[in-house]
């Protein structure tokens, strides 16, 4: 279906502000709302169903005066008596909760996961034991180091997690969009996320990891190394949350009635292909629109065009992994498709976006150690660490153990404990029985079933107590190298842009140094383009505990191998003034629209255009609220008199410019010449298509299923040269 998100707003738009007086209560079309805010009693909301629509307190006592505090006489001061305005004032001061320590900013959505794959054989987890069988999940999608506000399209990684709602309780799958960590025990988690957030004495840079601190720490860690490779690729640039990878990066175990353990790997693969933006352009995103991500999928979602990721397993038994080259359980390695194949066994499709983020997004609670009974962990020690820091974290950031209470959080299927009071408790029991075993109910229960409960695998456990880092996790490099090797040339070139860049932040010229020695045990010549790209002579190379082995190359490691086939769900801007073609633009429109594109479109003002019909246009961006950045491909369209006045106009100028920097291909009129002329680009490559007639308009939008015109990409970025 086609997406002109201009049109999806103004419907929207006119929802939001009704003529009349709403007939429905306050908070009625957004029906989680106040049922379930305030209280699972649902008595007090019954005043919203008050045909007056009479604002009340949270008491629920009727306000005569909303707008004035009370006083003694017109200009005289506040009286303390003013429960109304003590009321309000106090609530406001009280709404923010801590944000996360990591993955502060983040975005979720509710869906689907149907399986369509059984995996009853060795797993007796109900989630994935019949085919056709639907789950509701919840999945929220964040950045680990930048606080709630800070910009989507930090150079960061992602966080994917997902909360299925089994019929076994809640599985919370927590994972990222890289499939490995920068570390192999939890113990060194905290002084990683200092070591990448800002610096404490100066609290900068915000959502960065070029700054000396982040360097200084994986400099001293060689065991960072194969998560910095992937750290400094384009995967942590994504173009959307809908063309990210998701991982649950640790080892798991599947178990099956009998107790009998599969190990197993978690992948999601977005239907919507991979996709990534460049360096340059991400940066000019963040100050355009530092809510790309959310608002991406946000519209995605409003308009039905609904995300899908395929859920993969790779499946081992004890025997194969121990012919394993790399251990699997360290969480800085990842088992290659092409050893442990990836079977695909559902599908989670997102098809509702919150209507209150704070209700949802912002208090879901994850925890690794979520899993129903069938699904169980492996002996990673990161992972180890995660069940503990999960439940913890959220008895802060929630305030209690209630956070099962919150309807994001409460389990679909029936809660059986005698677990009580508390901060918040909404759900509570009824009864005289708070205690089990107890003879008031039947057979006194609930009680514990040892056919449905939970079970962990039995493995048998010898060994002395120590701190020790297993010599198995010693190989630091090899799989580093694997993953840059793997990389089409574009996307090396794209590593060694970031590191040089991100270096080139670090002040310290020793932490340079110690980090491009690393890079020496990975690839010679990259470790040779990054001290060129610093100015720098080439360090020793890093003492290894392991020397690096050559690993076959993978083409799943890389995005543009596993880039989308078409351009549906991708948007093009459309550069129009007064007087542009209307034939040009309906062809356009009209291919766009087949293709399940989105278009939106840019003009000098933002009540639009008339085009050379007569048609009027509406626009959706002014040019300098709708710079190109925000558009996988563009089409320059004006007029000979519109391309004049955009010629003298900074806004259009950097339009252009920065479509031809960031490689995208771009359609124009012949018109379009003098406003390319002023933009000063130097050439009309192949990535130009000139839309002469209507039926250009259908080989531009085909053109456009490739990612880039990369042939420039060497052309316009000096570093290369
Ligand atoms: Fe997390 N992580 N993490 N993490 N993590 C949190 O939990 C932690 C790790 C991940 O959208 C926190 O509720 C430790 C790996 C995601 O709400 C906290 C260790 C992976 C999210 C925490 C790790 C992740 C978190 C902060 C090392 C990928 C966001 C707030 C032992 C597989 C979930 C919260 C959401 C959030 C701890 C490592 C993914 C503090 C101790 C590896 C996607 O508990």
């Amino acid at each position: 279906m086609a997406r002109d998100s201009s049109k999806t707003d103004n419907k929207k738009l006119k929802g939001e502000t009704p003529k009349k007086a709403p007939k429905l209560p306050v908070g009625a079309d957004s029906p989680t709302s106040f049922a379930e805010v305030q209280g699972a009693g649902g008595e007090t909301h019954q005043s919203t169903n008050d045909p007056a629509l009479t604002l009340t307190s949270a008491q629920g006592i009727p306000v005569a005066d909303g707008q004035n505090s009370l006083k003694a006489g017109p200009r005289g001061p506040t009286l303390l008596e003013d429960f109304q305005l003590r009321e309000k004032i106090f609530h406001f001061d009280h709404e923010r909760i801590p944000e996360r320590v990591v993955h502060a900013r983040g975005y979720g959505a509710h869906g689907v996961f149907e399986l369509t794959d059984s995996l009853a054989d060795i797993c007796r987890a109900d989630v994935l034991g019949t085919v056709g069988q639907q789950t509701e999940v919840f999945v929220r999608f964040s950045t680990v180091a930048g606080s709630k506000g800070s910009p989507d399209l930090a150079r960061d990684v992602r966080g994917f997690a997902v909360k299925f709602y089994t019929k076994e309780g809640n599985w919370d799958l927590v994972g990222n969009n890289i499939p490995v960590f920068f570390i192999q025990d939890a113990i060194k988690f905290p002084d990683l996320v200092h070591s990448v957030k800002e610096e404490p004495d100066r609290a900068f840079p915000q959502a960065q990891s070029a700054h000396d601190n982040f360097w200084d720490f994986t400099s001293l860690s060689p065991e960072a190394w194969h998560m910095v490779m992937w750290q400094m690729s384009d995967r942590t640039i994504p173009r959307s949350f809908r063309t990210m990878e998701g991982f649950g990066v640790h080892t798991f175990r599947l178990l099956d009635a009998e107790g009998n353990s599969t190990f197993v790997k978690f992948h999601w693969k977005p239907r919507q292909g991979l996709q990534s933006v460049l360096w340059n352009e991400a940066v000019k995103v963040n100050g355009a629109d530092p809510d790309f991500h959310r608002r991406d999928l946000w519209e995605a979602i409003e308009s039905g065009d609904f995300p899908v990721w395929d859920l993969g397993v790779q499946l081992f038994r004890e025997e194969d992994a121990a012919k394993l080259p790399f251990d699997h359980l360290d969480a800085t390695k990842l088992i290659p498709e092409e050893l442990v194949p990836v079977r695909i066994i559902g599908a989670m499709t997102l098809n509702r976006n919150v209507d209150n983020f704070f209700a949802n997004t912002e208090q879901v609670a994850f925890c690794t150690a979520n899993v129903p009974p069938g699904v169980d962990f492996s002996d990673d020690p990161l992972l180890h660490g995660r069940n503990f820091s999960y439940l913890d974290t959220q008895l802060k950031r929630l305030g209690g153990p209630n956070f099962t209470h919150i309807p994001v959080n409460a389990p679909r299927c029936p809660v059986m404990h005698f677990q009580q009071d508390g901060h918040m408790a909404m759900t509570n029991p009824k009864g005289r029985a708070n205690y089990e075993p107890n003879s008031w109910g039947p057979e006194g229960g609930p009680r514990e079933n040892p056919a449905r409960g939970t079970t962990s695998f039995a493995a048998p456990l010898d060994g002395p107590k120590q701190r020790i880092r297993s010599e198995t996790f010693a190989d630091h490099y090899s799989q580093a190298r694997q993953f840059y090797l793997s990389q089409q040339p574009i996307e090396q070139k794209h590593i060694g842009d970031a590191l040089t860049f991100e270096l080139s932040k670090v002040v310290r010229v020793d932490i340079r140094a110690r980090a491009v020695s690393h890079l020496l045990n990975i690839d010679a010549d990259l470790a040779a383009t990054v001290a060129n790209g610093l100015g720098m002579a080439l360090p020793e190379a890093a003492v290894a505990a392991r020397p690096t082995i050559d690993l076959p190359t993978s083409d799943k490691l890389s995005i543009l191998a596993n880039g989308p086939k078409d351009f549906k769900g991708r948007k093009m801007g459309l550069l129009l003034t007064d007087g542009s073609s209307a034939d040009l633009f309906t062809a356009l429109t009209g291919s766009l629209d087949a293709e399940g594109a989105v278009w939106e479109v840019i003009a000098p003002k933002i009540g639009g255009v008339t085009l050379d019909d007569g048609t009027a246009v509406a626009a959706k961006q002014k040019i300098d609220g709708g710079p190109s950045v925000l558009y996988d491909a563009v089409a320059v369209l004006p007029s000979a008199a519109g391309a004049a006045l955009l010629a003298k106009d900074a806004a259009a100028k950097d339009f252009c410019a920065d479509a031809f920097g960031h490689c995208k291909f771009i359609g124009f009129s012949a018109e379009a010449a003098a406003l390319f002329d002023a933009a000063r680009i130097p050439e009309m490559d192949a990535g130009f298509v000139q839309l002469a007639k209507a039926k250009d308009a259908k080989a531009f939008v085909a053109t456009c299923r490739a990612l880039r015109f990369w042939d420039r990409e060497r052309k316009v970025d000096l570093d290369a040269a």
